[in-house]
């Protein structure tokens, strides 16, 4: 955890983005890894967002990340995205998200992610705010989810993390 001054803050917005931007943004929990949690801003009165991150377990045993509880909304929800008849919707996963024996998954548009159900507030873009994951082995870890502009389609450090 770094923390940030107000006086840093101060300094103006190019400086912040320029210090998260070169942050590793990455958490442990026991075999697992958790890299990028990232999330789109929302327009005002928006009632549910997305969250995607990369997981990836070292250990011999599979894991399942379970549930989740963030204080910017209500409820936060498992889904995948499914093909029906040539169109693709959203579903809920039962039973949790698999993160494989010395493998990884990703949470990305398009397939499995995050929702943030009811939100509380607007999340807006530069800022980051906590969400408590649970998974069925490890313990439950809470990781900060940066808010990148509507448009992007993948977590914004990735050009330059090396993995
Ligand atoms: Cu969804």
């Amino acid at each position: 955890m770094i923390g940030i001054s107000p006086k840093a803050l101060a300094l103006g917005a190019i400086v912040s983005l320029t210090a998260s931007a070169a942050m590793a943004h990455g958490y442990r929990s026991g075999a697992l890894s958790i890299q990028h949690p990232w999330s789109r801003e929302t327009a005002v009165g928006q009632a549910v967002g997305g969250g995607f991150l990369t997981i990836t377990n070292s250990g011999d045993r599979e894991d399942r990340l379970i549930s989740g509880t963030t204080p910017v909304a209500a409820e936060v929800q498992l889904h995948t995205m499914t093909m029906d008849g040539g169109v693709m919707r959203m579903r809920q996963v039962t039973g949790g998200i698999v993160v494989p024996t010395k493998g990884s998954v990703e949470l990305k548009p398009g397939g499995y992610h995050i929702m943030f159900m009811g939100l509380r507030r607007q999340l807006r873009q530069g800022e980051r705010f906590p969400v408590t994951l649970r998974f069925q082995r490890a313990r439950s870890v809470t990781v900060q989810f940066a808010v990148q502009p509507v448009t992007s389609t993948g977590p914004m450090e990735s050009s330059h993390a090396g993995h």
